[in-house]
């Protein structure tokens, strides 16, 4: 048998086979269990040493011929067949992408970097703490004692379990024990805001459950009303983006301050809005109550672990959201939280223009 032209037969038609399926097919006729090639190899088994050492090496030339012609072939039928696939499914590059997505940083975030800001600016530094308290640093150091009528228009979310240490809990009513941790952390002097989120059990249009606040302590020995009104001039005018913010002090009362004071401001109808600006005694303008301020009480001091014979200071409190309101224009407290993306992207800002904190994050020399 001439086993070289046997393979090249053999070769000849796997070369012009048309398809895979034509192909295994070959593969099945020479290699299979059945195979004429497969027949041939065991024959070897039947001869003598001789011509098993002459016929041995032919054979085994076949299988290598016929096995190495099915690769080939079985490569270039699948190179044609992903060649015949890519012509089939062109993709045009030039065609514009669809518009991705984007989200917006909400306004109450944008307010509260813009104040961030603005109060890195004038040095200070941003604290932050638990939003679940105990009862001692949300009321009691705060000369709120046990049976205080002030804890009752709180209107607080009490935890109707005690923790570990047998201490009443519950979501904080302001951010104020924020700053009684700071001042038993850090010790005066001080200069801190403490930005963030807080409930009271409350809800109607210009109430939500959860609202935002920042507060601001500044805690030396020689610090006078006289700081607290240029800071708040100062952070107002820069907030509100003109030079004729007019401030206005009432005397009031606050368990945490005294004196307290309630701070407005001059501001006038446009359009419908209220538009911050001018003094409330001008024509046309009204006053509005926009925040709350006092000296530290002693009290407050005490329980911050300072000598209120050597250390005083100034707080005072704003809502976050309500200053969002009157800058940006939205008038229902509420869509705040409703998460509703029209609304969201309407006053959104871009991440881009979100003030970024630069200046005086950290602890104050
Ligand atoms: C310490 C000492 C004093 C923070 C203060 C107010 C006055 C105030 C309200 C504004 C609008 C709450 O969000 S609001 O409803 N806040 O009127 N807050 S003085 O006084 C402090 C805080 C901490 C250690």
């Amino acid at each position: 048998m001439d086993y070289a032209q046997t393979g090249r037969e053999a070769q000849a038609r796997i070369e012009s086979a048309a398809d895979l399926d034509a192909l295994e097919a070959l593969r099945v006729e020479f290699l299979g269990k059945q195979g004429s090639v497969s027949g041939l190899l065991k024959t070897l088994g039947k001869m003598t040493p001789e011509e098993r050492k002459e016929k041995g090496p032919e054979i085994h030339g076949l299988r290598e011929t016929v096995s190495n012609a099915i690769a080939a072939r079985k490569d270039a039928l699948e190179v044609a067949a992903l060649a015949a696939q890519l012509a089939e499914q062109t993709i045009d590059l030039s065609l514009p992408a669809p518009d991705a997505p984007t989200g917006s940083v909400h306004p109450i975030a944008q307010v509260m970097d813009e104040l961030a800001e603005i109060f890195a600016d004038l040095g200070f530094a941003v604290a932050s703490g638990p939003e679940i308290e105990d009862d001692w640093h949300n009321f009691t150091a705060l000369n709120m004692p046990e049976s205080h009528p002030a804890r009752a228009m709180h209107d607080t979310f009490y935890f109707p379990d005690r923790d570990a240490q047998d201490r009443e809990m519950l979501l904080r009513t302001h951010t104020s024990p924020v700053q009684i941790r700071t001042m038993l952390d850090q010790g005066a002097p001080l200069r801190i805001i403490a930005p963030g989120r807080v409930y009271r059990s409350d809800s109607d249009a210009t109430h939500t459950p959860m609202f935002h606040q920042i507060e601001g302590l500044v805690i030396d020995r020689d610090i006078h009303l006289g700081h607290l009104k240029w800071t708040l001039e100062t952070l107002l005018k820069a907030f509100f983006e003109r030079d004729d913010i007019v401030l206005r002090l009432r005397p009031s009362y606050f368990p945490f301050t005294e004196p307290s004071v309630e701070v407005d401001t001059g501001f006038s109808f446009v359009d419908g809005r209220r538009v911050v600006g001018g003094s409330g005694d001008d024509a046309g303008h009204s006053w509005m109550e926009l925040l709350g301020s006092g000296m530290v009480n002693r009290n407050v001091l005490i329980a911050g672990g300072l000598d209120p014979d050597e250390w005083q200071g100034f707080a005072f409190g704003v809502g976050v959201d309500r200053l969002a309101m009157l800058k940006y224009g939205m008038n229902d407290l509420r869509a705040f939280f409703d998460g509703d993306v029209r609304w969201l992207s309407h006053y959104g800002f871009s991440a881009l223009d979100a003030p970024t904190l630069s200046a005086g994050v950290g602890t104050p020399a």
